[in-house]
């Protein structure tokens, strides 16, 4: 059995991550301690550079091989907002809903509904990079949310491939077709 660690405070992740690995011999967990350890600073200009940064950051407290995943929506009308300011975009108290309505109130009168999911999944031993993975997704913002599955933007992207949200989807289709799906399994693949 291997042991790959994470690093995330997002317990929606964390599900997605834990899921992927249920049917190999790999185990994901999250790193020890990672609650006590002072967070990240996520200061790059990309997905790649902050997942990086990520993993180098709590790497160094891992032992072994430790991944960070940074990843966001980027919605076209808005020039690829909020990008890698999805977290927080509604400020630094964000919550997913704050986050949604903000949106769907910048979106609002918009046609142009084009959006994407784009996940970097950087894997680290200690302080070496050992690769970086990506995964996108195409989709669609709705008018208003649909569904209570998933987490963040998931209630308002539409995923033409499902007919439905990925907040309509089970937890295993959004991982068959997301960003963090794509970067996972090639994660896996890797190993
Ligand atoms: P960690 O850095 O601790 O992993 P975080 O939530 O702060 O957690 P990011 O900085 O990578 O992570 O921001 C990702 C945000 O992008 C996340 O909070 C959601 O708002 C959004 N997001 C990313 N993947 C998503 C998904 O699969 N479904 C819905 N929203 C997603």
């Amino acid at each position: 059995m291997t042991r790959l660690y994470c690093a995330t405070g997002n317990a929606g992740k964390l599900r997605e991550f834990r899921m992927a690995a249920d049917s190999t011999r790999i185990e994901i967990e999250l790193l020890p301690g990672y609650k006590q350890l002072p967070p990240a600073v996520e200061d790059g200009a990309t997905f790649e550079e902050n997942a990086i940064k990520k993993a180098l950051h709590y790497g160094r407290h891992s032992g072994g091989l430790l991944f960070a995943d940074d990843s966001g929506l980027e919605v076209e009308a808005l020039g690829g907002a909020p990008g890698v300011y999805s977290a927080r975009f509604s400020g630094p108290r964000a919550t997913d809903d704050s986050n949604n309505r903000l949106l769907l109130g910048q979106l609002h009168g918009t046609a142009n509904r084009k959006a994407r999911f784009v996940c970097a999944i950087a894997l680290v031993e200690c302080e070496r990079v050992v690769g970086v993975f990506h995964g996108a997704v195409d989709g669609m913002i709705l008018d208003e949310p649909r569904g209570l599955g998933g987490f963040g933007y998931d209630p308002l992207f539409y995923c033409p491939a499902f007919g439905c949200t990925f907040g309509e989807a089970t937890g295993e289709q959004k991982f068959s077709l997301s960003h963090r799906g794509q970067a996972v399994r090639a994660m896996l693949a890797s190993l």
